[in-house]
């Protein structure tokens, strides 16, 4: 398979996701650094204006989104598959971790900006605010509803505690991209938020899975230039399939806006489809920079219309 070029910064939750993903499922890659707020001049020509953190890029496959992420991860070798969702984990591995990034992240990312408030560059708080919390949110909103918002996300915790210690790990005795999907958000609280590490004492599964990805890495084969990988895209054909394979009134080649179906500054992105699978959209979008790439998005959490 061509390289695995992760477009990521180190901070990024999700992008922690996808490297103990990748760290899980021994998978080799090539790290591309990104900045943390936009512009991100090197990044938009791949993505269609897509800014969020991180995209996969397989030569000129652009894929958004951790959750398309694993299963392009899952899909990469026989042995990554079977790493990643042993057994007949994938299903119960892959709603967990759409619960944890609708249900726990939103509230984990409330409690660690909320105490970001004082610290942190104000325009990285507007600009966080805006993504995460959509128009009209304020940062005494924010400030205030902060000790109940604490209570829920210790209540969250406490469910997936109980979810982990059924078994010892997410869904099989094996780790999985289940453990992958609850340890990265223990990863984030001990990082970025002061109770984090205390909290997380109370959940002894959690930090199990936790040390045990921790272990097993999460370095790069080797870095590059955002440069060199905008001239990987510009050599490379995209080799993903095109066409609809559901049920839809959408057509190859029409024109498409998607975005994520969340309040948030997120940019809609357009392109010409190029293809519609239960679990994934694809569109084709050109640049100077890159010529043509395939942008790939999932189906669950992203809203795609006609654009006439
Ligand atoms: N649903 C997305 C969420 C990704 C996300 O929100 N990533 C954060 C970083 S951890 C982000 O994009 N922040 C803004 C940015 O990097 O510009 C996924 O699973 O990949």
């Amino acid at each position: 398979m061509t390289d695995l070029i992760l477009h990521h910064y180190w901070p990024s939750p999700f992008a922690h996701k996808t490297r103990m993903a990748m760290g899980l499922a021994g998978l080799p890659w090539t790290s591309v650094e990104i900045p943390r707020v936009p512009p991100k001049p090197l990044l938009l020509p791949l993505t269609a204006g897509y800014r969020r953190t991180p995209v996969l890029q397989v030569g000129a496959d652009v894929y958004c989104d951790t959750h398309n992420i694993a299963q392009v991860l899952g899909d990469a070798a026989p042995q990554a598959g079977e790493r990643l969702f042993p057994g007949p984990s994938r299903g119960a591995a892959l709603v967990l971790a759409e619960w944890v990034d609708q249900t726990l992240f939103p509230l984990a990312i409330r409690v660690v900006m909320a105490e970001a408030l004082d610290t942190a560059p104000p325009d990285f708080i507007q600009d966080r605010g805006d993504l995460y919390f959509g128009p009209g949110w304020t940062p005494e909103g924010l400030r205030s509803d902060a000790p109940g918002v604490i209570l829920q996300l210790e209540a969250a915790l406490g469910r997936l505690e109980s979810w982990l210690a059924g078994l010892g790990r997410c869904d099989c005795r094996a780790l999985s991209y289940g453990d992958v999907a609850a340890a990265f958000i223990a990863w984030f609280l001990r990082g970025r938020w002061s109770r984090g590490g205390e909290v997380l004492e109370n959940h002894p599964y959690l930090c199990e899975v936790e040390s045990a990805l921790e272990g097993l890495g999460q370095q790069p084969a080797q870095q590059i230039a955002a440069e060199r990988a905008l001239a990987i895209a510009a050599q490379a054909v995209p080799q993903a399939p095109t066409g609809i394979q559901r049920r839809s009134d959408l057509a190859v080649g029409q024109s498409v806006g998607i975005r994520p179906y969340v309040q948030s500054s997120d940019p809609e992105v357009f392109g010409r489809l190029r293809a519609l699978t239960s679990d994934r959209i694809s569109i084709d979008h050109d640049d100077t920079d890159v010529g043509d790439v395939a942008v790939h998005f999932p189906v669950a959490g992203y809203q795609i219309r006609p654009v006439d």
